[in-house]
């Protein structure tokens, strides 16, 4: 909706002025008689290009809404602010969240679960250490893969571009070098090009062996052939979230084997309503947990707590670059934690 102010000294002048800019519809909101200031007189039309009055009205009525809802968060935010300034670490551990993206809902349940804000006078709690441990119980992790039936067999699933053959490369190098396992790779990206090179590079300087599966028959021969391995790798295909036929033949290519766990890769450098698309479309795979990528990307961290809350599943590991195997890390909750709240792992450039 376009409001303008239209001025002429002739009353049919002003008139055709506002339908030649705002169209035979204009709607008059307002037409006044006004003196310059020499005594010159004009005419003050002020008029809409809305098609009827209930549109500014319904604009109005919109608007009212929004600031009745701006006045009650407002009024609501002053009074948790108030009692939270008693605890001043609590309070910078509040707004520090806030300011990372993450959910004020989220935030207000756990200060509501922890009953922190009527301990906050009472000198025998430490508040803030509560609210930490309120936080730490949100993140769910995996701490590595455990392997008790061999071969352990990890596939890994995302979107186009997020990380999967690099995180397998990164895997099959830290269970190799640092842990002395067998690894084997399995790829079943046939829809890229150069994908069968990327990943087999990576295998051939390891030394892994490496199978390339088309069909469900593929993958269950490869999987035989590396069975004396300890880990089995499968890199797959980027899927987009909206592609339902690629997500489909991926579904049906792991549906059979039971001894295979599927992770969902998550770029935290992309929107966070993107992730949550993505989780939901990838979610007929039945993955056991997340892989947070691109760490080192992203601007803000807090999304990785609102996921980890609303979409509970463990994380097993974060990438935070390029490197191969350097750039990542186990999951642990301290860790998560200071990503979040600080951008970096540790003692890192970030943030
Ligand atoms: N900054 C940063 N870049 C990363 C990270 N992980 C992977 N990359 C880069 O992201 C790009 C894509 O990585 P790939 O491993 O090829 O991603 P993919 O998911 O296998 O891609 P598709 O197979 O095409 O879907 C490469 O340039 C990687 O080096 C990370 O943790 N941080
Ligand atoms: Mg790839």
């Amino acid at each position: 909706m376009k409001v303008k102010i239209f001025k002429e000294s002739d009353l049919k002048d002003c008139i055709d002025k506002v339908k030649n800019e705002l169209g035979e519809d204009a709607l008059i909101i307002s037409t006044k008689k006004k003196k310059e200031d020499d005594g010159k007189e004009y005419f003050e039309i002020i008029a809409s290009n809305s098609e009827n009055e209930f549109d500014i009205l319904s604009e109005l009525k919109k608007e009212l809404v929004r600031l009745k809802d701006l006045l009650i968060i407002r009024t609501e935010f002053n009074n948790l602010l108030n009692k939270l300034i008693f605890d001043e670490e609590v309070l910078n551990l509040y707004l520090t969240l806030l300011k990372k993206g993450v959910c004020n809902e989220y935030l207000l349940d756990i200060l509501e679960e922890e009953n922190i804000l009527s301990k906050i006078h009472d000198k025998r709690y430490n508040c803030k250490a509560l609210f930490m441990n309120a936080l730490y119980d949100k993140i769910e992790v995996e701490n590595g893969y455990q392997i008790m039936d061999k071969p352990k067999i990890i596939a890994l699933v995302g979107t186009t571009g997020v990380g999967k053959t690099t995180t397998v490369a990164k895997l099959a190098a830290i269970y190799m070098l640092n842990k002395k396992r067998n690894i084997g790779i399995i790829s079943i990206d046939n829809f890229r090009i150069g994908a069968k090179e990327q990943i087999g590079k990576y295998a051939d300087i390891m030394g892994i062996p490496f199978f390339q599966a088309f069909t469900h028959k593929d993958l269950n021969d490869s999987i035989n052939y590396l069975s004396q391995m300890d880990i089995i790798l499968v890199d797959t295909a980027g899927q987009s979230q909206n592609d339902k036929n690629k997500l489909e033949y991926l579904r049906r290519l792991f549906s059979y084997n039971h001894n295979l766990d599927i992770y969902l890769l998550l770029s935290v450098s992309s929107d966070e309503a993107v992730l949550l698309d993505t989780i939901d479309k990838f979610s007929p795979l039945r993955f056991k947990g997340y892989i947070f990528t691109k760490v080192d990307e992203a601007i803000s961290h807090g999304k990785i707590l609102n996921i980890l809350i609303y979409k509970r599943k463990p994380i097993s590991y974060i990438t935070n670059g390029q490197d191969v195997p350097e750039d990542i890390e186990v999951a642990d909750k301290e860790k998560i934690l200071n990503i979040i709240l600080k951008g970096k792992i540790k003692n890192g450039n970030q943030d």
